[in-house]
């Protein structure tokens, strides 16, 4: 069953990669290169196409702005299929950008780094991957090196995101406490994205109109990053983003140290490390509800709601042995349960809930991958297990989609799964999974 799986996977990724040396995360619905999903898809083709996997991280780095700024999608082809696409966003606005590759202003969360960590493990740490590390490495370092030079505002090691687009939780309903503080205008515009699926599992047109208005605000201010954070209505730290940051640090440490020399990039990464760890722990852990919440910087206060990037600092090693359990505690208390797989995307049981919507409630594979090894890393394998069978059984009983109802009986359908169809990151992490040796 497992190598049928695994040779299903490959076609999902082999479907997906283009001519232009990156893989689409999906036809139709998402027609371009986007930051996130291209480290988990490199991932998956590590094992198996190591060519791909490097190409794959190549072209996603070659897209990177003099400042060190790396774009959430790079538009290498043209498509009609998406909206908002590269005339919309009009990256060359901004003094810096790649005037070779139109991309969007905005970032995702910045998971390279411990990616090419993981692919040097997966090729057993042959000389080659060790050279393409040595070769790509910098490019990955000026990246976290953007991040805290303009995006740590009160310098704790912590950066903020401008739009949820960014958090690569895109409506999550953590973001609709920001719209209430919002009011843009209506926007004329031709959806794509519910052409191809469901708009039951999308965002709202009025979500939408929130999206564009803070694209258009950054526009305005020709992407400068100290005029966004003065005048962007999103500004937020949140737990997620912060997590794979300080986790791909980690891995640079440990590569460079492989590499030698670069005392002072170990220095740096590592200084960030720790003050990142120490602010993480004072400012995004909410004692009431037992986990790191999201921390809205406009109006200086933590957003108190649960959701999956609620647990992901375990990935991380930022709580401490004690606070981890707590974190366990509360994810099994409100997501788990006999009826559920795990990891519902935001608590089942509040009231903005909703198990068929995007990032209201739906499990997301990526998540679930980063959750498993943060629980394995806290030695919690008992939950870490029951987060990867759930994972498989998921992709196994349902196809490679986007996102999954967490509801085991589900009453709408016997169909759990929703959003985009042989999705790569889906297909990506589960090849991960399934060749890890225990
Ligand atoms: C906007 C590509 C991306 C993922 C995001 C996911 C979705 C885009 C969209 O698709 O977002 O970036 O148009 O909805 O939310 O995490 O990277 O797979």
């Amino acid at each position: 069953m497992d190598a049928k799986m695994i040779e299903r996977a490959k076609e999902v990724l082999d479907n997906n990669y283009q001519e232009g040396g990156f893989t689409i995360p999906c036809e139709g619905l998402y027609p371009f290169q986007w930051k996130w999903d291209s480290g988990f898809i490199a991932l998956g083709f590590a094992h198996y196409d190591m060519v791909k996997a490097k190409t794959e991280i190549e072209t996603l780095l070659n897209s990177q702005w003099g400042n060190g700024f790396i774009p959430h999608i790079v538009f290498h082809n043209h498509s009609d299929s998406y909206f908002p696409g590269a005339d919309f966003h009009q990256s060359h606005l901004h003094e810096q950008s790649n005037k070779k590759y139109p991309s969007t202003g905005m970032t995702q969360p910045p998971v390279t780094g411990f990616i090419l960590e993981k692919m040097l493990e997966i090729s057993g740490h042959s000389e080659e991957m060790l050279e393409f590390v040595q070769q790509q490495i910098d490019k990955v370092y000026q990246n976290h090196g953007y991040f805290y030079n303009h995006r740590d505002l009160e310098n704790e090691g912590l950066v903020y995101i401008y739009h949820n687009w960014e958090s690569g939780t895109d409506n999550s309903p953590i973001w609709d406490d920001i719209w209430e503080t919002m009011d843009p205008p209506e926007y004329e515009f031709e959806r794509r994205d519910t052409t191809h699926v469901d708009p039951a599992q999308r965002p709202s047109k009025r979500e939408y109109d929130h999206y564009l208005y803070i694209i258009d605000i950054a526009k305005k201010y020709h992407y400068e990053d100290d005029k966004i954070a003065t005048h962007s209505p999103f500004l937020v730290l949140d737990p997620l983003f912060n997590a794979i940051l300080i986790r791909s640090n980690e891995a640079l440490i440990r590569l460079y140290r492989l590499l030698g020399g670069n005392k002072d990039k170990i220095d740096y990464l590592s200084s960030k490390l720790s003050l990142g760890i120490e602010s993480f722990n004072n400012k995004l852990f909410n004692k009431e509800l037992g986990c790191y919440v999201h921390y809205d910087l406009r109006n200086n206060k933590q957003l108190p709601y649960v959701c999956s990037s609620s647990f992901s600092p375990l990935y991380a090693g930022v709580p401490s042995a004690e606070r981890a359990k707590t974190l366990v505690n509360t994810m099994l208390e409100r997501f788990g349960g006999e009826g559920r797989y795990l990891c519902a995307s935001f608590d089942p049981t509040h009231g903005r809930f909703n198990p068929r919507k995007y990032w209201r409630g739906p499990v997301w594979i990526n998540l679930n991958w980063l959750l498993y090894h943060g629980l394995q890393r806290y030695g919690m394998h008992n939950v870490a297990k029951q987060v990867k069978e759930d994972t498989i059984e998921l992709i196994t009983k349902n196809g490679f989609y986007e996102y999954f109802d967490s509801r085991k009986d589900n009453p709408d359908s016997p169909q759990n799964g929703y959003g985009g169809n042989n999705f790569s990151w889906s297909a990506a992490l589960l090849i991960d999974l399934l060749k890890e040796k225990n």
